[in-house]
């Protein structure tokens, strides 16, 4: 690590020859690979961005200029040239970097993210700022292709393209989202290829500056054509046709293009698109060749690297459900915006590809889309993690809602997701659902409760949120459909019996709250399935026979279950006491999602401590179970 024990800046990097530039890439290679073996992380993606970051970093000065990386999940290498490298092996764990850029973590990290599609509209923001206040520094967008599919990025080139602001916009195009990138765009990018030769010709050219960048550029016949293409002057071209200037595309792996385009851009006026092509995991042959496997990985040994298994997951038991909902009723679609291996549909999109949809990461597009289908009388599963269907919330209220429609959304990732930290979590959800007129949103305990609810709610029709927490469960039993029991839908479940006192737990909390009532006769644990519609009878037994109620959810204490069944014990004059344990109203970083329930206090230890607070149990609970 020669070079990189030299490089604490992006001046460092600028001081730097070509050659030595391409050992710099290297270097950064195996550290990349190096750090995601240790904890995990997004590897392929960081692998494929290597020279572009060189290159990037040796033309701007990232603390002045903005480089605004799309979901911000290919900056290891970023990360670790700007100052960072000591803590990199700390990315994405408890107090550590964070996975993705994060603007509160450095002055190179131009813009906090972690969802899509957002850098366009932010690049502009930007741009349009500087133009006002007459400053000159460079802004550049960094933007994969998956990232292009999501309405934003393509509202935000719309507007980029009308006002004409100076922006660099750079697509690093690895023909991948997570799995194989999907759309029309996408099947059109295809069409164009990298043209090395054309470099070449161009570098030998003795044209200035500004007349080689002349759209029809004349490099005698062979390139002649294919260079109007690569400038493309034509609005054959749907980012020139939007108004963005198009070069490429070029070799992203090839640091000499990399400059060379970038450069010349630099000097242009107005937006610019320079398309590079690259190859997701670039320089490590396993995930090269199993990208979708190596897109997130967790930490492997780098001499026998293989991708460890998950076990079977909530997302599993979800795809097995799914798969036995459409065997029974041909009415049944699952909709994905571009989450097929997280959410559980690998297998799915194999089995029922006909009632299948991956719609790119635009879960806008998946819950109209839905709408759609069942204004048709079919019966959609918007299949989505809590956190992104945040994008998709409008058309929540108001595709689905107001017109009380029969779509299923299948909530993933619901409560804190560890590494991916505050732009991930699945916290909100309860929140933002609970409040919608029509809409019923639900926990299952484990996949056979799913199941129940499945059913159910097929069967009822209405808008109907079902949400489980990333991680394991339990296999479900064998058995198709009609072997499925139903449930009364919202029924709670009591399964711990008590006297004094009653913790309402939802999903896996309920395991904390059965753990902390251990040996206590005295207090009950209630399975709180259903957030909307509460359980209104139980819940009023239960306030008249307890002392006190406790809920526990891990979610926002801001209107989620306790919120929800203090305005019940409000409106109907009941006057138990209600502690309410969940996250408080702050934005929840990284770490170990274990560690940070006990830390806001609704782990097992802490149920315990709020139950001896309360004169319930005698000693807290690492005591009584040592
Ligand atoms: N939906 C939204 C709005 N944001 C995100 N981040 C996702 C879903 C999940 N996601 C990623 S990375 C990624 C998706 C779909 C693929 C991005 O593809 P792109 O980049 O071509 O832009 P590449 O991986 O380098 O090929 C994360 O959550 C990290
Ligand atoms: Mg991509």
């Amino acid at each position: 690590m020669a070079l990189l024990e030299r490089v604490n800046s992006t001046d460092d990097v600028s001081r730097l020859s070509l050659a030595e530039l391409h050992d710099l890439a290297d270097e950064l290679r195996s550290e990349i690979i190096r750090v995601c073996s240790l904890g995990g992380g997004h590897l392929a993606s960081s692998l494929g961005a290597v020279e572009l970051t060189v290159a990037l970093h040796y033309l701007y000065d990232t603390a002045r200029d903005r480089v605004v990386w799309d979901v911000g999940h290919q900056t290891y290498g970023h990360k670790i040239i700007t100052g960072r490298k000591d803590r990199i092996d700390t990315i994405r764990q408890q107090g550590g970097l964070a996975g993705f850029t994060t603007s509160s973590e450095s002055p190179h990290d131009a813009l906090t993210v972690g969802h899509a599609s957002t850098s366009l509209a932010a690049a502009f923001g930007m741009a349009i700022a500087r133009d006002a206040r007459g400053d000159d520094y460079n802004v550049i967008a960094v933007i994969g292709d998956g990232s292009l599919t999501g309405g934003m990025a393509l509202a935000a080139l719309n507007q980029i393209g009308h006002v004409k602001p100076k922006i660099t916009i750079v697509l690093n195009d690895n023909e991948m989202s997570i799995s194989e990138n999907v759309g029309g765009l996408n099947t059109f990018m295809r069409t164009l290829q990298v043209k090395p030769w054309l470099h070449k010709a161009e570098e030998k050219s003795k044209k200035t500056l500004s007349r080689i960048w002349e759209p029809l550029v004349d490099f005698g016949s062979r390139s002649k054509k294919a260079a109007r293409r690569f400038f493309d002057p034509a609005s054959s071209n749907p980012f020139h046709a939007m108004g963005v200037r198009y070069v490429g595309p070029i070799d992203g792996h090839d640091i000499d293009q990399l400059l060379y385009y970038l450069g010349h851009v630099q000097q242009l006026d107005g937006p610019t698109m320079l398309h590079i092509v690259t190859k997701k995991g670039k320089g490590y042959k396993i995930a090269e060749s199993d990208p979708i496997n190596w897109h997130g990985a967790s930490k492997f040994d780098p001499d026998n690297p293989i991708v460890a298994g998950k076990g079977y997951t909530w997302a599993s038991a979800f795809g097995d459900a799914a798969s036995k909902l459409t065997e029974a009723d041909d009415r049944v679609w699952v909709i994905t915006p571009a989450m097929r291996e997280g959410s559980g549909l690998v297998e799915y999109s194999k089995r029922h590809p006909e009632r299948y949809l991956d719609v790119g990461i635009a879960e806008d597009v998946a819950v109209t889309t839905a709408a759609g289908l069942a204004l048709r009388g079919e019966r959609p599963i918007v299949a989505v993690y809590s956190t992104f269907l945040q994008r998709g919330f409008d058309q929540v209220v108001h595709d689905v809602c107001i017109e009380n429609l029969d779509v299923i959304f299948a909530v993933d990732r619901a409560g804190l997701v560890g590494g991916d930290g505050a732009t991930h979590q699945g916290v909100y959800d309860l929140a933002y659902l609970r409040a919608l007129p029509n809409m019923s949103v639900a926990m299952p305990k484990d996949a056979t409760e799913m199941r129940a609810m499945f059913k159910t709610a097929l069967r009822l029709g209405g808008p109907k949120a079902l949400r489980w927490p990333r991680g394991k469960t339990l296999v479900a039993p064998e058995g198709d459909v009609d072997t499925w029991p139903e449930l009364e839908w919202g029924s709670w479940e009591v399964i711990k019996p008590g006297t004094r006192a009653y913790i309402l737990g939802l999903g896996p909390t309920l395991i904390y709250a059965l753990e902390a009532a251990q040996g206590l006769d005295e207090v009950g644990v209630v399975n709180a399935r259903f957030v909307k519609p509460l359980d209104e009878v139980m819940l009023k037994r239960l306030a008249q026979q307890a002392e006190v109620l406790i809920t526990v959810e891990d979610h926002v204490l801001t209107g989620g279950l306790g919120s929800a069944v203090a305005e019940v014990l409000k409106d109907r004059d009941l006057e138990v006491p209600l502690v309410r344990l969940g996250i408080p109203d702050k934005h929840v970083p990284h770490g170990d999602p274990v560690a940070q329930h006990e830390e806001y206090g609704f782990g097992p230890q802490g149920i315990r401590d709020t139950l001896a607070r309360l004169g319930l149990a005698q000693e807290a609970l690492l005591e009584a179970s040592d």
